[in-house]
């Protein structure tokens, strides 16, 4: 059986489709546009399936798009700073851009063997200077604006890596680079204050609606607005104010205790002379040693320490002991807390620890709480008791009231907090994007001009995989002159998160090569936002609510003027075997290279998009990438083999009209012919759905294998010399331009032996012929007793049972049967249904 020659064809479309430049586009004002983007990859060395997956999703939308009539822009590029160049640098004495560009030139290989329709020319790169000079005017945006400063702050500090790690690098207290524990330490460090932009962030989700709710909701979460208020105790004698931020003032007569946490400054000066003073000081610098999870995670036992000095509540006027606890964090709230153990789960855990008494002050409707029977807080709303004049109002009043006493006499205020920090963006490495700020004794922290940039990385960095970051240790890097007074001065050594790079990104790619500007606005409206984005959802939060800050950010700066940047998200599965993620370590990773080699690049996108649908994790099995083949190959011969008689259609109609052609022919085709189109225009419009809303490939490519089984009947069962050939032709060619944006080569070899010159991707998507589809009918009279009562409209090829169903149910007939009873009826097929009744 003849074979798809995958080995010869597919390298050939891709050498045709790169000379005819088919998939460069420029603006076009007349057409829709349509932006389809996958996240840039890291250049990391290799593509694995999960790149193999986002992109062939992807270029399935793009092609789709395309042929719809769309301008479409479909771009690829590389996140190219980053960590591993770096640490291969140390192991291998490899030069970070060599590794770099050696994976980057591996990768686009590996990438144009798939056939993907990218516009290359637009390739953004994020480690060339042509683009790092655009991340540093950004950051000076950012600067002039107020949206940039510097702080000294506790970091989280691999010490393994030697660099700092924002929050979200941290996993489960470690490293998510290289998984050691992580440490806290202090240094000055610049900041994004994306908190700036909390509520906007948080409300803009609504904004929304093609995003998946578990991406929205996981922003939610990360932003964690949280309304209450700010209540002012002070410590006893001293009379130093210890702010707390609650969402529970309905509950303040029942504090017991105070907690700080443990790097509270307040804590030093409460200990002073105490007996206590040294072991308190021991279990900071312990505590201070813990990630934030391993601190707030539930299961983590609450430990704490009584510090000797007591606080007034300012509302019961109680006096309370000051603690401390791991479980109260500094970065958050006031970095202090009441301790309302009958109503809160953590307190209630650490006041049973320690044997701090528990007072009920909210009683729930049905039982009365008894504080020394209960057995976990009580935490939902009830009726106020123990409140002083508060008490009997419902707790959710009472909130409200205690707010307005709280403010009246000014022992407090009503209070918004966020779970968001400001955005750390400072990195301790050497192969990212020099941060542009100048250090002068006489002028301070001094802006690099902007004519000045890029603040190029020097090219003889040495990489020792010790100490500070190569960069600081360069002489040559770190000693400038200072831009505003022309004085001896010190350039920053830290570069920027490379999360930075991938915030603008999808901006660069309208205009990716302007060496005046970042972008040209005109380009930028008219390809942005855009329309589909496509990635992991291990970016639901980082990537894509930076990015989200970012589009803010420069709108109010009036660089761009829209509110969101990706207006559509899928976020898809994983590619497992065997039931488990592909890993090195497990042992189960499949290579896409050999994967292409064997079955060949259409069958691999195949595979992938017909095995699950796109947000599914996708089981890769060897079943499923041989049945893919084998479809490859029958689809092949179902076209090539038909090939001699649909050449007689260009004698019947113009090429390429084979529809038009059909349906002018219409009244003539026979049984057999209308029984095809009707396939062909059913499995038309269903490809057209799931690709239009929902991107349900897998359906979709199911319903062409239903297509090429019915183009299969047809030529076995009608002989060939009375074959149709525009009919066929019409089946064939719709069926080839439906497997365009699957298998792109496969439709653009079968488009060329169909007799066309020009790329099937550049064809238009075809047209239902609603007229295909009418199951066609005849009329037939219905008789009562000899008399005509009514006639029925049949489908053609309908049973006898089923006439006599449809005759029976007639309204006009049921007049003359109710009530009696049918003792024949006769069906003469196309003329008549003869009911006989007594
Ligand atoms: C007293 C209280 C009583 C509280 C009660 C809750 C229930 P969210 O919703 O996350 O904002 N809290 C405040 N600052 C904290 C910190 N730095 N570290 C750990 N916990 C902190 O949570 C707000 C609640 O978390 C606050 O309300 C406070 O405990 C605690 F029946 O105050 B609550
Ligand atoms: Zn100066």
């Amino acid at each position: 059986e003849e074979r798809f020659p995958f080995k010869e064809v597919e390298p050939k479309w891709q050498r045709r489709w790169e000379e005819a430049g088919i998939y460069k586009v420029t603006e076009d004002p007349a057409r829709p546009k349509y932006y389809a983007l996958a996240m840039f990859p890291y250049p990391s060395g290799k593509i694995h399936m999960g790149h193999v997956r986002n992109y062939t999703i992807v270029d399935a939308i793009a092609r789709f798009r395309r042929m719809r009539g769309y301008n479409v822009l479909h771009p690829m590029g590389f996140d190219a700073f980053g960590m591993p160049a770096e640490n291969a640098a140390i192991q291998h004495r490899i030069p970070p851009d060599r590794w770099t560009w050696d994976n980057i030139a591996e990768m686009t290989e590996q990438l144009k063997s798939l056939g993907y329709s990218y516009d290359w020319d637009r390739a953004v790169y994020s480690c060339r200077p042509d683009y790092y000079r655009w991340t540093q005017w950004l950051f000076l945006q950012f600067f002039k604006k107020g949206l940039a400063y510097r702080k000294e702050a506790p970091v989280n500090w691999c010490p393994s890596c030697e660099t700092v790690l924002a929050n979200e690098q941290v996993v489960e207290g470690r490293c998510w680079r290289c998984d050691s524990v992580v440490t806290k330490k202090n240094l000055e460090q610049w900041f994004f204050r994306i908190t700036a932009y909390a509520d906007e962030l948080l409300e803009d989700l609504d904004k929304l609606p093609k995003w998946p709710e578990r991406v929205r909701i996981m922003q939610r979460n990360w932003i964690g607005r949280s309304e209450g208020c700010e209540i002012v105790f002070r410590v006893e004698g001293t009379g130093e104010p210890i702010p707390v931020f609650t969402t529970r003032p309905d509950t303040v007569f029942g504090v017991t205790y105070m907690v700080l946490a443990p790097e509270h400054p307040l804590v030093e000066r409460l200990i002073e002379g105490k007996p206590q003073a040294d072991e308190v000081r021991r279990f900071v610098e312990w505590v201070r040693t813990q990630s934030e999870i391993a601190r707030t995670a539930e299961d983590v036992e609450k430990v704490g320490l009584f510090t000797g000095a007591y606080a007034i509540n300012p509302l019961s006027g109680d006096r309370v002991p000051i603690w401390i606890a791991n479980y109260v964090l500094y970065e958050y709230g006031t970095g202090a807390v009441m301790g309302v153990p009958a109503h809160d789960e953590r307190d209630f855990a650490f006041a049973r620890k320690y044997g701090l008494p528990i007072r009920v002050v909210i009683q729930p409707p049905d039982r009365p709480l008894d504080p020394d029977g209960m057995t976990e807080a009580y935490v939902d709303p009830g009726t106020m008791v123990n409140s002083g004049p508060f008490s009997g109002l419902p707790s959710e009043e009472g909130k409200r009231r205690i707010a307005d006493y709280l403010e009246e006499q000014g022992i407090g205020a009503r209070k918004v907090n966020y779970r968001l920090r400001d955005w750390l963006v400072s990195r301790q490495r050497a192969w990212g994007a020099p941060i542009p700020i100048v250090y002068c004794d006489r002028c301070g922290i001094v802006p690099v001009p902007e004519d000045q940039l890029p603040v190029l990385l020097p090219p003889d960095l040495v990489f020792t995989g010790e100490g500070t970051s190569p960069l600081a240790r360069h002489e040559g890097f770190v000693h400038t002159t200072c831009p505003a007074c022309g004085g001896p001065a010190r350039r920053e050594t830290d570069t920027m998160d490379t999360f930075m790079c991938s915030s603008w990104y999808y901006l660069r790619y309208a205009d990716a090569h302007n060496s005046e500007r970042a972008w040209d606005p005109e380009k930028v409206r008219y390809w942005l936002p855009v329309d589909q984005y496509v990635g992991g959802i291990e970016h639901a939060v980082l990537h894509l609510l930076y990015s989200r800050f970012f589009t803010k950010a420069l709108r109010d700066m009036g660089y761009l003027d829209f509110d969101e940047p990706f207006t559509a998200l899928l976020t898809q599965g994983m590619v497992i075997k065997d039931g488990a993620k592909m890993s090195k370590s497990k042992g189960n990773v499949v290579s896409p290279e050999e994967m292409i080699d064997r079955y060949g690049a259409d069958a691999c996108r195949v595979f992938i998009l017909f095995a699950a649908p796109p947000e599914r994790d996708l089981d890769w099995s060897d079943a499923g990438i041989e049945g893919a083949s084998r479809f490859v190959n029958r689809f092949y011969r179902m076209v090539t083999s038909s090939v001699p008689v649909v050449q007689a259609a260009r004698h019947l109609a113009p090429v390429g009209a084979g529809e038009q052609a059909a349906t002018a022919e219409a009244p003539a085709l026979g049984e057999a012919e209308r029984a095809l189109r009707r396939v062909v225009h059913r499995t038309l419009r269903k490809v057209t759905t799931d690709l239009e809303d929902r991107f349900a490939f897998n359906t979709a490519i199911a319903s062409i294998m239903e297509l090429v089984n019915a183009v299969y009947d047809y030529r076995a069962n009608v002989p060939e010399d009375r074959q149709h050939p525009a009919v066929l032709a019409e089946a064939l060619e719709t069926a080839v331009r439906m497997m365009a944006p699957f298998a792109p080569h496969l439709a653009d070899e079968l488009w060329e032996r169909l007799g066309h010159t020009t790329s099937v991707h550049l064809e238009a998507w075809p047209e239902v012929d609603e007229s295909a589809l009418v199951q066609e009918t005849v009329e037939m009279a219905v008789q009562v007793n000899g008399k005509v009562r009514d006639r029925i409209q049949v489908p053609v090829g309908a049973s006898a049972d089923e006439i006599r169903e449809m005759a029976l149910s007639l309204e006009k007939v049921r007049a003359y049967t109710d009530g009696k009873t049918v003792e024949n009826v006769v069906v003469v097929p196309g003329r008549l249904v003869s009911v006989v009744v007594r």
